[in-house]
């Protein structure tokens, strides 16, 4: 058999796919190889433009903050699906869109998310985190028991598909996936932030196979973010932290 080529995913352990060397319908490539390259109909903006914009645009986002106390006021369909679509225009290895946004608005089911949730929380806090990592976290006053899965109007649920299948059949590999869902995440966030809502970034712990059966997402998906979305609640406060400066985080070269 043909030496194995490094197939870029991140993650060991999904390195191993059937696709090999091996196998003729590897060269078909997943989207069809003569698909048509047309024009790129770009913005013609000024630099005078450009910099409003990106002021502008970096004011807004220095805006944002992770709300732990939502309002139950909820919020209209096409808004949901506006910024899920957002979301879905973000790049991807091979254009291969690795994600599946799972937006909950169903009382009952926000309810056994909730359940879920807090049941492995109280393991967490109690067992799983380390002594340093419970301390870490004490002036963000996080806790086991978590109000807004069931107060937020919306949790959407993000999960990466660590692979597919094509209409053959065959395996469709999903490169980079994480960093793929990790970006399209952040333009969620944006997208969220953008419209005036807020959210509350969480990635439930150990959470993944109980959330993914009672959602009937398919063994191909993994949970990596669930955002509680909407309105903050009129008592709603947030810990006086600041952001690295710019000279912090940026070298220039
Ligand atoms: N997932 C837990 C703990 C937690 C961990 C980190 I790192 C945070 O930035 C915030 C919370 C919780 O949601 O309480």
């Amino acid at each position: 058999a043909a030496k194995k080529k490094f197939a870029p995913t991140g993650a060991g352990r999904e390195r191993d796919y059937p696709n090999d060397e091996d196998d003729p319908d590897v060269l078909v490539p997943a989207i069809p190889e003569d698909t048509p390259h047309i024009p790129y109909e770009s913005f013609k903006r000024s630099d005078e433009e450009v910099l409003k914009r990106s002021r502008e645009y970096y004011e807004l986002m220095a805006k944002r903050r992770t709300v732990r106390r939502f309002s139950t006021e909820p919020i209209p369909q096409e808004v949901l699906d506006n910024i899920v679509k957002t979301a879905g225009t973000s790049p991807s290895g091979a254009h291969t869109e690795p994600w599946t946004f799972v937006v909950v608005q169903d009382q009952e089911t926000k309810t056994a998310i909730r359940n879920i949730v807090e049941e492995e929380e109280e393991l967490n806090y109690s067992k799983r985190m380390s002594r340093q990592w419970v301390t870490d976290l004490k002036p963000f006053a996080t806790k086991p028991t978590k109000p807004y899965l069931t107060d937020a109007p919306a949790l959407i649920l993000v999960f990466r598909q660590t692979h597919s299948w094509r209409q053959d059949g065959r395996k469709k590999m999903h490169y980079y996936s994480e960093i793929s869902v990790a970006i399209a995440a952040g333009i969620l966030l944006a997208a969220i932030q953008y419209c005036g809502l807020v959210a509350l970034t969480s990635t439930p712990l150990n959470c993944n196979s109980r959330l993914r059966d009672l959602l009937s997402r398919p063994g191909n998906e993994r949970l990596e973010l669930l955002f509680p979305v909407g309105r903050p609640h009129s008592e709603a406060t947030v810990p006086d932290i600041q952001r690295k400066p710019l000279e912090e985080i940026m070298v220039r070269v």
